[in-house]
């Protein structure tokens, strides 16, 4: 029989489901202003006056070789990079158009080097497309609310000719599709308003892309905006629905699941400090105990987390994003075993104290505070046949406090101490 579209994704999304934890790298032009990716459209700057960032695009310290080796010590396991984010720049050396990074003095083409280096760490690869483009002399700007362009000269274009620009980004794909090798992930960004599906010809572009790289996990921005996920949130996914569903700068406080409550494929995508692009004003890092807490939080509701660095028009990941993804690799190294492979338990209550993660019969309980007393692991009396200290392996003892009588359904454990443990259950709870 035929396999049905969710089966389908199911068999692609596997291995994503299973790494859960990727770097998003947003880099472009918009580096050298510094003050995010969107800077041109806030700024309502022109193709004339971004001309400048073009010109003095060089950056000379681009190793991504070093990007790959912080991703990898981090704990990541793939990684997507902007290859054409809105403002039209591309980082390949696409035959299509010369706003691209090899006509710069950089001369390069940025995305074969970071597709070579991280494959080269062993990581999966994965490439932003923006389906939007300011830059496009064929990009309508239609009235909506997102792309506040219409006071820009350079956006009073005829929306007759869109079909042109639709060429330009599907013959895009087809070439990083065609000339980069295999890729893993292909990550588009983003619909908007009545600018979501056949708009893009999605049906003809996923199409293309299932033939060319049938293995390739896609996101549901095809189809998707920032007000609906699409039809990867139904029983019934479209054609290009896409392999998971992307919330933003979010965790769902209940993961996602479909209407029949059956859990999606998702990837959180957050940044570290509060910009996609290189900030250099902003200086709002997110700690490594909370990157840590909220990929623990993603996987507890069987979701993934992408975490963005912003690299600047050198080429560097900024040393405050380094430093805490350096923190953050300790404790993967030590406690990895609970976030790959990992899911949510789905038995248990939130514990008061932090959250689950699952694998098979083993319960990973990630304590986000210290406990006063006997760390409390409700409904699980009975139930534990030992319990270890995931990061050295030591026993915790399983235990009863003195008024137990009063909590007749719950274990404990009289060793506390904010880090995680590890709960083989018997076997029969092995679904
Ligand atoms: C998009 C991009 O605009 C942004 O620059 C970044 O790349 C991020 C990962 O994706 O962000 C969005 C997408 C949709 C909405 C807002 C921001 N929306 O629908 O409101």
């Amino acid at each position: 029989m035929k396999k049905t579209e969710i089966e389908l994704r199911t068999e692609r999304t596997e291995w994503f489901l299973q790494e859960r934890f990727g770097m998003f790298i947003h880099w472009g032009l918009y580096a050298i202003p510094a003050r995010g990716e969107w800077v041109r459209n806030a700024e309502r700057t022109s193709v004339e006056d971004y001309q400048p960032y073009f010109d003095g695009f060089n950056p000379e310290k681009y190793d991504p070789r070093v990007w790959a080796k912080a991703a990898k010590a981090a704990g990541m396991k793939y990684a997507v990079l902007t290859a054409k984010h809105h403002d039209g720049f591309c980082l390949f050396d696409s035959k299509l158009t010369d706003y691209k990074s090899t006509r710069t003095q950089a001369g390069r083409d940025l995305v074969r080097e970071f597709l070579e280096a991280f494959r080269e760490e062993g990581l999966k690869v994965g490439l932003y497309y923006s389906l939007i483009d300011w830059h496009h002399p064929d990009y309508p700007a239609y009235g909506d609310k997102i792309h506040p362009m219409r006071d820009n000269e350079a956006y009073k274009r005829d929306p007759a000719t869109f079909g042109n620009y639709l060429d330009y980004m599907h013959g895009q794909v087809r070439e990083l599709l065609t000339d980069y090798g295999k890729l893993d992930i292909m990550w588009f960004d983003f619909s908007y308003g009545e600018m979501k599906g056949e708009k893009w010809r999605a049906t003809e572009l996923m199409g293309m892309i299932r033939s060319l790289q049938p293995h390739i996990i896609v996101d549901n921005r095809l189809e998707a905006s920032g007000e609906e996920g699409g039809s990867i949130y139904t029983q019934n996914p479209s054609f290009y629905a896409g392999d998971f569903a992307s919330p933003e700068q979010i965790i769902p406080p209940s993961g996602v699941t479909d209407e029949t409550g059956a859990s999606i494929p998702w990837e959180a995508c957050i940044t570290l400090n509060n910009n996609w692009g290189y900030s250099a004003a902003d200086k709002t890092y997110k700690s490594a105990t909370t990157v840590i807490r909220k990929l623990v939080e993603c996987v507890s509701k069987n979701g993934n987390l992408l975490l963005n660095v912003g690299p600047n028009a050198k080429g560097e990941i900024p040393a405050e994003s380094l430093s805490i993804l350096a923190e953050v690799g300790e404790w993967m190294a030590r406690n990895g075993d609970s976030i790959y492979g990992c899911g949510q338990e789905t038995e248990l209550p939130k514990p008061e104290w932090g959250r689950y993660t699952r694998k098979g019969n083993k319960l990973y309980a990630h304590l986000f505070e210290a406990s006063v007393g006997p760390v409390n692991l409700l409904g699980l009396a009975g139930k534990i046949k030992s319990a270890r200290l995931l990061a050295d392996g030591s026993e915790l003892f399983v235990t009863r406090p003195w008024n137990a009588a009063m909590y007749p359904n719950d274990a404990y454990f009289n060793f506390a101490q904010p880090d995680s443990f590890t709960y083989p259950l018997p076997d029969e709870r092995d679904t």
